[in-house]
């Protein structure tokens, strides 16, 4: 696999020179400022890859070319949108970038309720807590339908729990579950995600993944044509939050729609951190079912704790090697997968991947990293799946 790593763009703290010195083969990058539905210039484009240039990396994978709400919903601006979306592929094609990650989660991206929880190593990992996530909902956000949700016990459990948070606490967590994180979501209030979630009214989950085959069906062609491969990044964690459907949760709901439309350019991220969340997940099972439509890889591995309910689980981000994923068997499978397309001839035979995400160590507690992308913390992680990848290599 090539050895990427998520880089910011110019705002990043990171310099990107030192990356060299983590090992670093390519860059995952996007042009984060764009928003969605916008369309990525060449102009643009070119910019961001004289910045990697003159640093000597190439960009590898555009993560992500975001799906604008719209196109979700397929509400208003929807077909202006995807006329966008294609031409943004085909300027990334004609300047090389041939690797595009998106996801098709309503509203939030990745959620978490604590992004730094001491670990007994002395550093901090991000966590997920229903409880916490249910205090949030049911007496934060206050959503009309959120007591459906949470069963009886878990709603008096919330309830004690925010009688106890003191004011800054609460503020915390708001934050933490809705700003702060890599997406369009960093300055929205309550009533922004209230007005949001209306938007879903009527949608179910058989309507969403209507409406991300409708997506795929309308770009994937067109990314066919161009010579992009476009991959779906999965629901994190994999299981509806906020009453929102969620439909890129599990190999099934891969093979559903990678069937539906069934070309090349139509494809995987397969993220071990998102779905191995879920109990019985198996990622070795995923690279069979989906193998030669993974475009890219996040390594990441998270271990779920005891919590209210074993459908939704409570988890931490453990190291690399540590949480309930079995890294070793899944890069023995994708390094299979590689041979398989390096026998076939195909050209995309080395599968980008990334360390996804990073406990917080040593100086990463001085700096002000973003929370998932401390410089340490996924440096161990790039080390440690870099052994693992040269241990099976054929
Ligand atoms: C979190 C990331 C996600 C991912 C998007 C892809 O750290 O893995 O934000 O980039 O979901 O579209």
């Amino acid at each position: 696999m090539k050895q990427c790593w998520r880089w910011f763009g110019p705002n990043d703290k990171i310099p990107l020179a030192q990356l060299h010195q983590a090992g670093v083969e390519g860059i995952v990058t996007a042009l984060h400022d764009i928003p969605p539905g916008e369309i990525w210039s060449t102009e643009n484009i070119r910019m961001r890859i004289e910045l990697l240039e003159a640093d000597d990396f190439s960009w590898d994978v555009a993560e992500s070319l975001p799906v604008s709400e719209a196109i979700k919903t397929q509400s208003s601006g929807y077909k202006d949108h995807l006329e966008n979306y294609r031409a943004s592929l085909s300027n990334l094609a004609a300047a090389g970038v041939r690797t595009v990650c998106y996801n098709f989660m309503p509203i939030l991206d990745w959620t978490r309720t604590v992004l730094r929880s001491p670990q007994p190593h002395g550093g901090n990992a991000m966590h997920f807590s229903l409880l916490d996530f249910a205090v949030f909902d049911l007496h934060i956000l206050r959503r009309p339908s959120a007591p459906d949700d949470y069963n009886q016990a878990l709603r008096e459990r919330a309830a004690e729990r925010f009688a106890d948070l003191s004011n800054q606490q609460k503020t915390m967590l708001q934050n933490t579950v809705i700003a702060g994180l890599p997406g369009a979501n960093d300055s929205w209030t309550l009533s922004d995600v209230a007005e949001r979630l209306a938007t879903y009214d009527g949608i179910d989950r058989e309507r969403l993944r209507r409406n991300l085959i409708d997506f795929l069906s309308e770009v994937a062609p067109h990314a066919e044509t161009c010579g992009i491969r476009l991959c779906c990044h999965p629901d994190d964690p994999p299981f509806s939050l906020l009453g929102l459907p969620r439909v890129m949760s599990s190999t099934q709901d891969y093979v559903r729609v990678l069937d539906a439309v069934d070309v090349p350019a139509s494809g995987a991220t397969l993220c071990t951190g998102s779905l191995g969340v879920a109990e019985g997940f198996d990622p070795v099972g995923f690279v069979r079912q989906a193998g030669a439509r993974i475009h890219f890889v996040h390594l990441r591995n998270t271990k779920r704790v005891p919590g209210p309910d074993p459908a939704r689980p409570d988890f931490y981000e453990a190291p690399h090697l540590e949480g309930d994923t079995d890294m070793v068997a899944t890069i023995r499978a994708l390094s299979e997968e590689e041979a398989r397309r390096r026998s076939a001839g195909r050209e995309d035979s080395e599968i980008p991947m990334r360390p996804d995400h990073g406990q917080e160590l040593l100086s990463d507690l001085e700096t002000d990293s973003m929370p998932g992308y401390p410089l340490i913390g996924r440096m161990r992680g790039l080390a440690e799946l870099r052994g693992i990848m040269a241990a099976c290599q054929p």
